[in-house]
């Protein structure tokens, strides 16, 4: 099975529901173990603001990430690697959790200015992305939402819906990134629909 993993490319944007990466990560490489059907390899892409609310020591050290730096380190001249194209090649699902307003917003217009939206926008639309939004109940209530989630799944990418909580700036209302194991347990389904 490790011969032949599942890849599984995991994408952090600037909302505060970003510091649940590390847990997310680790708890899907614990699926890892011998009488699962899977063998989940883990990539991240991160966003710059994404940075901000984890800290990258609590990864596993399997797990490599990836930022701009990484983007523009690894290009120099004709036939350099192009990280956003060869990791869209590399995933078999790639998972946006958080998506924050921001990056939903530019996604839906196909604007590509960091390494997460340029492997958005050359996503092979056969292949799965689960996105998982996270803000402000403001945010997540304006009319724009609504429309940009509608184009979002268009595509055929599949919304895990923000849920309802007291959030970190104190205002109740949904807007919360859907829990870990709501999002971990839709991959498994998902990755098993390649499996079998
Ligand atoms: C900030 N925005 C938010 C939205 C995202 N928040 C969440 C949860 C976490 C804690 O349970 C951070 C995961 O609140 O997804 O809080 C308000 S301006």
């Amino acid at each position: 099975m490790e011969n032949n993993p599942y890849k599984l490319l995991i994408a952090a944007t600037g909302s505060v529901a970003a510091l649940k990466i590390p847990i997310l990560v680790n708890n899907l490489l614990e699926l890892n173990t011998s009488e699962t059907p899977y063998h989940f390899e883990v990539r991240l892409i991160v966003t710059e603001h994404a940075k901000h609310f984890f800290d990258a020591a609590e990864l596993p050290p399997k797990v490599i990430m990836f930022d701009d730096n990484s983007e523009w380190q690894a290009w120099n001249q004709r036939g350099d690697p192009v990280v956003h194209i060869e990791l869209g090649k590399w995933a078999d699902m790639m998972v946006i959790a958080p998506l924050d307003a921001n990056t939903l917003a530019k996604m839906s217009q196909g604007i590509c200015d960091n390494v997460l939206t340029c492997t958005t926008r050359a996503w092979d639309l056969t292949k799965p992305l689960i996105f998982c939004p996270a803000m402000n109940t403001r945010m997540w209530q304006h009319p724009i939402t609504s429309k940009q989630i509608a184009v979002l799944k268009e595509w055929g990418h599949e919304e895990i819906p923000p849920i309802e909580k007291t959030l970190i700036c104190g205002d109740t209302g949904i807007g919360a990134m859907a829990e870990v194991n709501t999002i971990i347990d839709r991959i498994k389904v998902v990755a098993n629909k390649k499996i079998i």
